[in-house]
């Protein structure tokens, strides 16, 4: 990775990653591009461009002018939207992967791009869902990410391609909220204990879903890219995950530090057949076994840091 250009840049991954991408690599050598621009790092510390994904030509002018040997591709809408709106969905998931698989196809760059735990469905095998499993989706996210798997697998073996992609779970930050995820509540509920010391979740109680803390989850993104491809027998995508909770455990961790801190339930039943259709729990071996996987945060330690820093953010 020495030219990195990453798509949706400005979204939950992207916004962190351009920074820690800019601090091992060099500001000059990472280009940003978004649909639109926002003020955040990512925009300001070093090249960025307005880039819709779904225009090839501009993706391909833009890959071409800052000689990049890396696509990063994160531009794509979340579960709960894709739900809402499918053909959107599937013309953005699907255009823009195409559009990016295409043009590091022509320029010979190395390829990323997000999975999720979303490629599974409800008749994969639910508990400590192993890497190579039944993938029947319900969803249209899950179809995307079922259907962009096996596409940047197809550019590995007919083209060539270096694409690489790991299966995210919920990912948890303090730094860019998510948008039209349904792992978001477990973002949600630490900027509402420190704010109101109260959340009203749309999740239901006892539903299990995977997350991670987002410095694992960039961490092993880094990694995967520098992992010795005659080490990978898979390329996309590996499971990955840090923790499996659910709506209670997340509250019981946060009243150590908030003790009355009040959870309530009003449930979303879009968003619950959603998650319900989800894995409680993914096997992440294959990633640990292939590039050496490994995280730092649990709920204890993530809990307590996205606390202080939420305290600091919102003082
Ligand atoms: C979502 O909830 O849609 C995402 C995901 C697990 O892919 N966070």
């Amino acid at each position: 990775m020495k030219n990195i250009l990453i798509t949706g840049a400005l979204g939950q991954i992207g916004s962190e990653l351009a920074v820690k991408l800019r601090s091992i690599y060099g500001a000059d050598h990472v280009v940003t591009t978004d649909i639109r621009k926002t003020d955040c790092e990512a925009a300001e510390s070093g090249p960025f461009e307005i880039l819709d994904v779904t225009n090839g030509k501009a993706l391909l002018a833009t890959a071409k002018k800052y000689r990049a040997d890396t696509i990063i591709h994160m531009a794509a809408v979340l579960s709960a939207t894709a739900e809402a709106n499918p053909v959107f969905a599937w013309n953005l998931n699907m255009g823009g992967l195409m559009n990016a698989l295409e043009i590091a196809r022509d320029l010979n760059c190395q390829f990323f791009t997000p999975s999720s735990i979303g490629a599974f469905g409800p008749t994969t095998p639910k508990d400590n869902t192993p890497q190579d499993t039944l993938q029947r989706p319900t969803t249209m996210y899950g179809v995307n990410k079922v259907a962009g798997e096996l596409l940047a697998d197809y550019y590995f073996y007919k083209f060539g391609v270096d694409t690489r992609g790991l299966r995210f779970p919920g990912l948890i930050s303090y730094v860019t909220p998510p948008g039209g995820g349904t792992t978001d509540y477990a973002v949600e509920i630490y900027y509402e204990a420190v704010k109101h010391k109260r959340y009203t979740c749309y999740i239901a109680q006892g539903t299990y879903m995977d997350m991670m803390y987002m410095p694992d989850a960039l961490n092993a993104i880094i990694e995967l890219m520098e992992a010795d491809p005659a080490r990978l027998k898979h390329r996309n995508s590996f499971n990955v995950t840090a923790m499996s909770f659910e709506p209670e455990e997340i509250a019981a961790e946060i009243r150590k530090a908030i003790p009355e801190f009040k959870l309530h339930y009003q449930v979303d039943p879009d968003r619950q057949r959603i998650a319900d259709s989800w894995p409680n729990s993914i096997d992440a071996t294959a990633a640990t076994e292939e590039w050496g996987f490994t995280t730092e945060f649990d709920l204890a330690k993530m809990t307590e840091d996205m606390l202080q820093q939420l305290a600091v953010k919102q003082s």
